[in-house]
């Protein structure tokens, strides 16, 4: 049985995007590169360097690692401004009654996000106490589609990897999730997030009696 519910933070739980894109746009605008709401879908779920990595690319553009973490911090900086804006109307529909309805069926709760703002969005979320642990993407190793994060949340909340479902909204998640021997449930675009285990079109959407008569990972 599942003893633990695993959420990705952007595109599960909350509609942080939007922010990210206000925050990535300034930097696009400043360095000239062209850079659009269809540009900042690729950054989903993708940590911070790899997305200064990525717009870089789309304008053929290279910096040394100084530059980059400068325009990283800004970007940053801008993110942080953008969030005095969160609220709970950024919570994605259904996602406080998802996990209302997990931890009530008794399941230990974690987020395992890209983001190193992680705790701060949750909590302009209004989400903060509606969770067991948060695990700090600063403190991992290897960004998603490694397991790590996902595995610091299993060590936090003391149970095995094979006792978890994972919840995620873009495939290097889903093979994360995968990577650390859980069940995954994509939310989003079946053809996106394929290796997932189940998958519903939204957060809202999640029937959380069909995810837990799934069978849990076999033990590795
Ligand atoms: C989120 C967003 C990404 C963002 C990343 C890192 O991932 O989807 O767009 O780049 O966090 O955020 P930060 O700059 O705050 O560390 P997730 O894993 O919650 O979907
Ligand atoms: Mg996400």
């Amino acid at each position: 049985t599942f003893r633990a519910a695993l959420f990705d933070l952007d595109g599960v739980l909350v509609d942080s995007a939007r922010l990210h894109f206000v925050a990535w746009k300034r930097i696009a605008d400043e360095l000239g590169i062209p850079f659009d709401a269809d540009d900042n879908e690729a950054l989903k779920g993708v940590d911070r360097m790899g997305s200064l990595e990525h717009i870089l690319r789309l304008g053929g553009r290279t910096l040394d690692l100084s530059a980059k973490e400068h325009l990283a911090a800004r970007k940053n900086g801008f993110y942080l401004d953008a969030l005095t804006t969160m609220s709970d109307a950024d919570v994605l529909p259904g996602a406080a009654a998802l996990l209302a309805q997990a931890r009530d069926r008794g399941l230990l709760l974690g987020v395992a996000s890209a983001s190193r703002n992680a705790m701060v969005v949750l909590e302009r979320a209004g989400l903060s106490n509606a969770v067991d642990f948060v695990a700090d993407a600063a403190k991992v190793a290897h960004s998603k589609p490694a397991p790590d994060i996902f595995l610091a949340c299993v060590t936090a909340l003391g149970v095995a990897s094979d006792e978890c479902v994972g919840f995620e909204d873009a495939a290097a998640g889903v093979d994360a999730i995968k990577a650390a021997n859980m069940v995954a449930i994509g939310i989003g675009d079946s053809q996106v997030l394929a290796k997932a285990d189940l998958i519903f079109a939204a957060t809202a959407e999640v029937d959380l009696d069909r995810v837990l008569r799934l069978s849990p990972a076999r033990p590795q």
